[in-house]
């Protein structure tokens, strides 16, 4: 009785805290950080990825803050899926990352795409639009990629025309790949190669080069750790805007992102190319909604996290209420940076902003951390309500919690101590999850 009593009286308490305002500062968090945070917390690893335009892109911004503080947490699983375009491994002073992985050395005959933009031909097969193609002449063409971990994997492109590729890891060939189909869409392909490195910090050398009098391509490198922890994947592309992305929807890139084995999807993709004029952008709502029921649909079982821009521009009010629309829709976790500031001259006068639209190094650490403040809170709070492990909250969590707790030693809060507080920490996260 006193414990249901207690129960009431938090769920009122916690609906205290609803916003005044129309659009919440988040929703369905708890719910959708259950996979990632339950892998964390039981240390093994956790898998989450962010497609996204520029602001998800470039070395300063908010993404990498909340991968190293995961990592800082948690344990470095690895550097996740990372595109050999267009990308100078810069990891100095004022950029987060992605440290230095996946520094390009470009041999004769290789070419890589755009980071920025539409998506051209040989970018529809990728998540991303980015790829490098590697042409037999005038030299065998080649392309060496730095990468951490002990586990290389290297996507490429299967279509007709696709040519023989040897792969040399520091300088030793390890396997021929043929990226040859007699006919047929692009597939997708994936080598695995083991670094022999069991550390996070030794770099290997992966060279690719052409076999044959055929062109090759090489699309990303994704890095893995075989210790627990955090593995982020960037499948951001620069002014790309929920049309534009729209060329990634292939059976292919399905199957490269089901390979990546994510725990999380966020999703934060401004209006661009093909989705309306300025400033009402009439047909992102439904662009933006395709989409997402494209990610939904291909990656079964992965919650979803849809985050709005910050108000660099008036456009994004209107985007951060179809983002909800479209969240509230389909059930899925949903951010709202928009509300936390004004717009660009607030923004831009705290040192925030790099320009017009992108984050300066402290804005990356702003929102990043404001970011990770969010989802590390409800993700344990998640991870602690799910008692028993079966993906829900319901009263068989309260029933495991109680049985192991009455049983003596159950230190939830890590004071160091078994008592009422723990009991309470477990009410809070249940409470909160189960609130949803
Ligand atoms: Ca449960
Ligand atoms: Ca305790």
């Amino acid at each position: 009785m006193m414990l249901r009593i207690v129960f009431i009286a938090l769920g009122l308490f916690l609906a205290e805290q609803a916003h005044g305002q129309d659009r919440p500062w988040s929703e369905r968090l708890h719910k959708s950080l259950l996979p990632l945070f339950s892998h964390l917390e039981d240390g093994e690893v956790g898998s989450w990825g962010i497609a996204g335009d520029s602001v998800s892109l470039l070395s300063a911004s908010y993404n990498w803050q909340v991968r190293n503080r995961l990592v800082e947490s948690y344990g470095n699983a690895g550097e996740g899926y990372l595109a050999l375009a267009r990308f100078d491994g810069r990891c100095n002073e004022t950029d987060n990352g992605p440290r230095c992985g996946l520094d390009m050395i470009r041999g004769p005959g290789s070419t890589v795409g755009e980071d920025t933009g539409i998506f051209d031909p040989l970018g529809y097969a990728t998540p991303d639009g980015m790829w490098g193609l590697l042409t037999p002449t005038p030299f065998p063409g080649n392309l060496s990629a730095l990468v951490y971990g002990n586990e290389a994997i290297v996507h490429y492109t299967r279509r007709v025309g696709g040519g023989l590729m040897t792969v040399r890891l520091n300088g030793v060939a390890v396997a021929t790949v043929d990226t040859g189909l007699t006919s047929g869409e692009p597939q997708a392909g994936r080598l695995v190669v083991e670094t022999g490195v069991t550390d996070q910090a030794t770099l290997s050398t992966l060279k690719f080069e052409t076999a044959g009098p055929s062109p090759v391509q090489v699309n990303a490198v994704e890095m893995r750790s075989d210790l627990a922890g955090s593995r982020y994947h960037r499948l951001a592309r620069g002014g790309a805007g929920a049309f534009m992305f729209q060329d990634s929807m292939t059976a292919a890139n399905g199957e490269v992102l089901r390979s990546l084995e994510m725990d999380l999807l966020i999703v934060m993709i401004d209006a661009s190319f093909g989705d309306g004029e300025d400033p009402v952008y009439e047909l992102y709502e439904s662009n933006l909604a395709t989409l997402v029921d494209w990610y939904m649909a291909q990656l079964p079982g992965v919650p979803i996290i849809m985050i709005t821009h910050h108000p660099f521009r008036p456009a994004i009010e209107a985007q951060a209420d179809a983002i909800l629309r479209i969240a509230r829709q389909r059930e899925l976790g949903f951010i709202n940076l928009y509300d936390l500031f004004s717009g660009h001259e607030e923004m831009d006068n705290l040192g925030y902003l790099n320009g017009r639209v992108h984050l300066s190094p402290l804005g990356g650490q702003f929102f990043g951390g404001y970011i990770h403040g969010l989802i590390d809170e409800a993700g344990k709070q998640a991870a602690i309500a799910d008692q028993n492990r079966d993906g829900r909250f319901d009263f068989f969590d309260v029933q495991q919690f109680f049985n192991i707790f009455s049983a003596g030693d159950y230190d939830l809060n890590e004071d160091g101590i078994t008592d009422f507080f723990d009991v309470l920490t477990f009410m809070v996260a249940w409470s909160s999850s189960t609130a949803e």
